[in-house]
């Protein structure tokens, strides 16, 4: 059985919602952040950056970081991922865009002692994380446009965006003004499995 290490309302939100579409069983173990449970020695040998999500296999060997990894992973085994090569590379760009440009401007509002030791920049990062995450969810709206979903059928690509929707509703941030952005949050939302996983986490939206 699969296991996915998560933390309500991170960025495990998004595998969670695929292992929970693919209506395999599979065991989620939370990682208490608020605890530091990630920086322990025993988290670390499932994810050595102290991160979630991490995904335990069920063939064993070392669990799999980075949701650049675990979706793609999780799309393959249960059908929500392209299978044409060109619709694949677009996907891998969409992933990589959102994980290693939104996410990190998001945590700048939320970790801004990653980006500076000396406290009174926080509020400066924090606020030009806020402008740069909400540019980025404007992107993501435009990606939306005359669109259901992200690729040519709803993919793990899906669940991914919906999570940064929901910190962008937990920032404030205006996102009712995201018509397309909004609609697709509508859509995700009819879906049973999402349902039970913002449910189960807690999640505003
Ligand atoms: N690039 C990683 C980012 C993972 C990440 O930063 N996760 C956050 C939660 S959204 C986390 O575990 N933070 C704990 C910490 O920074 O100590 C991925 O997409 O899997």
């Amino acid at each position: 059985m699969l296991t996915l290490y998560y933390t309500p309302g991170t960025c495990s939100i998004a595998p969670r919602i695929v292992l929970e579409e693919s209506g395999e069983a599979y065991e989620a173990k939370r990682i208490d952040l608020s605890q530091g449970e990630q920086r322990t020695e025993a988290y670390r040998k499932i994810h050595p950056q102290g991160r979630v999500p991490a995904l335990g296999l069920d063939g064993g060997g070392p669990p799999l970081t980075e949701n650049t990894a675990i979706l793609p992973y999780l799309g393959k085994r249960y059908k929500l991922w392209p299978l044409d090569p060109l619709t694949e590379a677009r996907a891998l760009s969409i992933i990589g865009f959102f994980s290693s440009t939104v996410h990190p401007a998001h945590a700048h509002i939320s970790r801004p002692e990653r980006y500076a030791t000396d406290a009174s920049y926080f509020p400066h990062l924090q606020e030009q994380g806020r402008k740069a995450f909400h540019g980025y969810l404007q992107q993501i709206d435009d990606m939306l446009a005359g669109r259901q979903w992200l690729s040519d059928q709803y993919s793990v690509l899906d669940p991914y965006a919906f999570t940064f929707y929901t910190w962008g509703m937990r920032r404030e941030l205006p996102m009712a003004e995201l018509k397309h952005y909004s609609a697709h949050k509508d859509r995700m939302l009819a879906r049973p499995a999402v349902r039970r996983v913002v449910e189960v986490e807690g999640i505003k939206v």
